[in-house]
């Protein structure tokens, strides 16, 4: 192999050797607004927060993706209130982190003034917004009415509304043991049919499940009766909660983690509802580990490894998007911080920007021979040309043999200190040609342009 003229007999003996060949194109390109974040929708308690004052964050999510999607929505959606008047008193809060089973469970009111700094905020950054309401607790009345003034002042930067968040996990909370996936058709049938009353021009996005997939298989059912429901949505945690013993780092990186959702056969359910509801289909909410993250997990190089992988795993799948949760300082929240402290890039966010490259590409099939399970490889064209990706999520280097004639340069990586590191990521461009042979350093993520032949 050429990487045996090219490095040391010691440098060798640790480096993996797999070979890669690429395919064909595949009628699947990476849409314009497919990187996205997803929010508490209690953030919108402070209307301060998502608005054109908020200048850090809004160069934070421009210098993410000049376009992409804004998901309000979790499980405080489902404690949410809609109000025309400003809300009388003190903040409950600055910042709202991710929900989980510990937080508490008080009502949070969203006003009108919290709706228009919203939409300056969507304006100034270019992205679009899924907009959850709320069914685990509210009424069909009061989502038309909040509907009606979402659509109103959120205007065209609307995707689409969501009624409820994670309905599949309603049951022995806000309803009977009972409840299933025909009862949830009924409730959302019953909440849109008061929506459009008012609001006919709303559209609409579903089911925004948690894992239960007779519910999505459900909704696609249905969906084709109604034209304004333009997409199919869940959620994916690849693990959970984060007190398991098996939230961890090793598990984080392996290619099905342990305690995922994420599983053939449930590919294998998507794609047949999209094909029942002929509708795109988005990740609308999800991370590296429910229950808020883990600590030293979620919020580590690992999980900006993970993620790039698995954004790109989800573009070559033809998915319209994947939103990242967080918000406040929770462990896997890609921005953290506060408008009065300041905001942070987390290592997560670097992995997110690598996936954000290949928005507007061509997915390209490629087959990787000999490698770890732990290595994952993608192609996609453009008008920079054929480029290459590795996403080696293994301790050793690589060399990946890519046969005779084909050559080019190593464009851009993403590195840092050690997985566990929490700073020094880096997402670097960088300048170093190749001939036959591609290098990948352990835990790295690289991308590499062929050259012209
Ligand atoms: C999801 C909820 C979200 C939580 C997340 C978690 O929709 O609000 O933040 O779990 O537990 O189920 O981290």
């Amino acid at each position: 192999m050429a990487a045996a003229t090219r490095w040391s007999a010691a440098e060798q003996s640790n480096i993996s050797q797999v070979s890669l060949t690429i395919g064909s194109v595949l009628p699947v390109s990476v849409p314009k607004e497919f990187v996205g974040l997803s929010y508490e929708s209690a953030q919108l308690a402070n209307p301060e927060f998502f608005s054109v004052k908020n200048k850090e964050l809004v160069r934070l999510f421009r210098e993410l993706a000049p376009n992409g999607n804004l998901r309000l929505g979790g499980g405080s959606s489902e404690y949410t209130t809609y109000s025309d008047e400003a809300v009388a008193g003190p903040m409950p809060f600055e910042v709202f982190g991710p929900d989980t089973s510990k937080t508490a469970k008080k009502g949070t009111v969203t006003s009108a003034l919290a709706l228009k700094n919203l939409r300056g905020f969507l304006d100034a950054v270019n992205w679009s917004c899924l907009y959850g309401l709320n069914l685990g607790q509210g009424t069909a009345e009061a989502a038309a009415h909040e509907t009606a003034a979402v659509q109103r002042i959120l205007g065209p930067r609307l995707l689409a509304f969501q009624i409820g968040n994670e309905p599949d996990s309603f049951r022995n909370r806000f309803r009977a043991a009972s409840y299933g996936p025909a009862d949830f058709i009924a409730e959302w049938e019953r909440f849109h049919s008061a929506i459009v009353k008012v609001t006919p021009q709303a559209r609409f996005a579903g089911p925004d499940i948690s894992n239960k997939l007779p519910y999505l298989t459900a909704f696609a059912e249905i969906a084709p009766k109604y034209p304004d429901v333009v997409l199919l949505t869940s959620h994916y945690y690849a693990m959970g909660p984060a007190s398991s013993p098996e939230a961890t780092l090793d598990n984080l990186l392996s290619p099905y983690p342990k305690l995922t959702t994420l599983k053939r056969r449930d590919l294998h359910v998507i794609a047949e509802a999209q094909a029942t509801a002929h509708l795109p289909y988005r990740m609308s909410e999800g991370n590296s580990c429910w229950d808020g993250g883990k600590a030293g997990v979620s919020d580590t190089f690992a999980s900006a490894l993970w993620c790039a992988d698995y954004m790109l795993q989800c573009a070559a799948r033809g998915w319209a998007g994947v939103n990242l949760h967080g918000g406040g300082n929770g462990y896997y929240t890609p921005i953290a911080g506060a408008p009065s402290t300041g905001f942070i890039r987390r290592p997560e966010y670097f992995g997110i920007k690598f996936a954000q490259r290949f928005v507007g590409t061509t997915v390209l099939g490629v087959t990787l021979t000999g490698a770890s399970p732990l290595v994952d490889a993608f192609a996609f064209e453009s008008s920079r040309g054929r480029e290459l990706v590795l996403i080696n999520k293994t301790s050793q280097d690589l060399a990946c043999e890519l046969g005779d004639g084909i050559a080019g340069s190593l464009v851009l990586t993403l590195t840092a200190p050690a997985i566990d590191a929490k700073e020094g990521v880096r997402l670097a461009a960088e300048h170093g040609g190749f001939d036959r042979v591609i290098k990948a350093q352990a835990y790295s993520a690289s991308v590499f342009r062929l050259r012209k032949q």
